[in-house]
């Protein structure tokens, strides 16, 4: 007989270029915990980074910690997919019960993230459990404007337009869970951004009971100035939602559970995630021949409000609606890797950003995350008018 007590969880941290002191007391926090019986922290590359984090490593005597860099996997750029999924293949093979993965840049990181999954996994028998937090109004946007639309266009009626963060980094995989994303082709190629996506629409798909857990207090991280340092991350996810269209539905009947939602924290309520007048001048900035020649091909209502921003920015008109007409456009002409859709999709996407911002952002916390909520749920409705279900 097993014993109950032999801890059997595996905690990973994908890590890339982070404050160390931050990555270590993650890293001693996981190895300290009576459930788990390892850690990983998953390097980049074999650089000056991971010599750091080995370095602080060896100092931590709580638990078993293991430092190595992320194999080479999968077929897009090299990035965070490729360390989640180098984790899961090794996983798949070693005896682990169950396996978290957490953002190493969180500064807020306890014991309670690690005792909210395993509970909500021991108690409902939840083969996935996903961290889900409040964010200030105007953070997420990648979430709220390209992952969650486009899933509701794409899967409406079934678990995927009603989690609350389909891109979290922050998850509990059980051992089923853990071997079928091993070993999902689809998957392992998604070696960029994207990852959060793929698995997330292949843990829904494959059936797998799902929890969302709330951590009240929300996650504190690295936050953003300007956004296009976040481009990558807002272009390699557009891509990844896009390239769920022709994939399997998850069925509506899937066992999908979910704490119920809580207050934000007062102090995220009055936080701009990100800086807002730097951002409106990447809207006019070096407009490529090609990428003048995509705005073009766009429906013609909306060709000429895009176009404007060579000259001038101009956002405005970037509503829920017609984000929602620009993102069907998108969805049958980006091509990532090429240089004019790339821009063509960012700026649009920052166009759509700064309309929000500006407008309905202004209206309070609260109004602003309700608006957001109902424009998922529009998108959602009007997918099933167009036959999609
Ligand atoms: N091994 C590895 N390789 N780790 C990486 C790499 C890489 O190439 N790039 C980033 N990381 C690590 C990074 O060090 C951090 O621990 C984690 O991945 C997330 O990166 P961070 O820069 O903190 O991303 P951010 O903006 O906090 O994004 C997270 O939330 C997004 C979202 O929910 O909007 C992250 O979990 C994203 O995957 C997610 O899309
Ligand atoms: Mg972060």
């Amino acid at each position: 007989m097993t014993d109950p007590r032999r801890p059997t969880s595996l905690v990973v941290f994908p890590f890339k270029q982070e404050e160390v002191s931050v990555v270590a007391s993650n890293l001693r926090i996981a190895s300290a915990h009576e459930s788990v019986a390892e850690v990983w922290a998953v390097a980049a590359a074999e650089d000056a980074a991971m010599a750091a984090v080995q370095s602080a490593a060896e100092d931590i005597h709580e638990g078993p910690i293991r430092v190595f860099a992320q194999e080479r996997l999968g077929s897009l750029r090299s990035g965070k997919g490729d360390g989640m999924n180098t984790a899961l293949a090794r996983a798949a093979e070693s005896g682990f019960g169950r396996v978290h993965f957490y953002d190493a840049d969180i500064t807020n990181f306890d014991r309670s993230w690690i005792d909210g999954a395993e509970a909500a996994a021991d108690d409902g028998g939840y083969q996935v459990v996903r961290h889900r937090f409040p964010r200030a109004s105007t953070d997420a946007m990648i979430t709220w404007m390209i992952t969650r639309p486009l899933l509701a266009k794409q899967f409406p009626g079934t678990v995927l337009p009603s989690l609350g963060q389909p891109l979290g980094g922050e998850l509990l995989l059980g051992r089923s869970a853990v071997e079928a994303l091993a070993s999902d082709r689809f998957v392992r190629a998604r070696s960029d951004w994207g990852i959060d996506t793929v698995i997330t629409h292949a843990t829904a798909s494959l059936g797998f009971p799902m929890y969302e857990h709330n951590v009240l207090d929300g996650k504190r991280h690295a936050l953003y100035g300007r956004l296009d340092e976040i481009r990558a991350m807002a272009i390699e996810c557009l891509d990844a939602a896009i390239s769920l269209r022709d994939r399997a539905r998850p069925s509506s009947t899937g066992l999908f559970a979910a704490d119920p939602p809580a207050p934000a924290p007062s102090d995220l309520k009055h936080t701009v995630a990100y800086d807002v007048g730097p951002t409106i001048e990447l809207l006019t900035e070096g407009w490529s021949p090609e990428e003048q020649g995509l705005a073009e091909s766009f429906p013609a209502g909306l060709r000429d409000e895009i176009l404007a921003n060579i000259d001038a920015p101009s956002f405005d008109f970037m509503t829920a609606e017609v984000w929602g007409e620009t993102l069907d456009t998108l969805g049958s002409g980006f091509v990532l890797g090429d240089a004019a859709w790339e821009s063509l999709a960012f700026r649009l996407w920052l166009m759509r950003v700064l309309a929000y911002t500006t407008k309905e952002a202004l209206w309070g916390y609260d109004a602003a995350i309700g608006y957001l909520e109902q424009t998922i749920r529009d998108y959602e409705k009007g997918a099933d008018h167009h036959g999609h279900r």
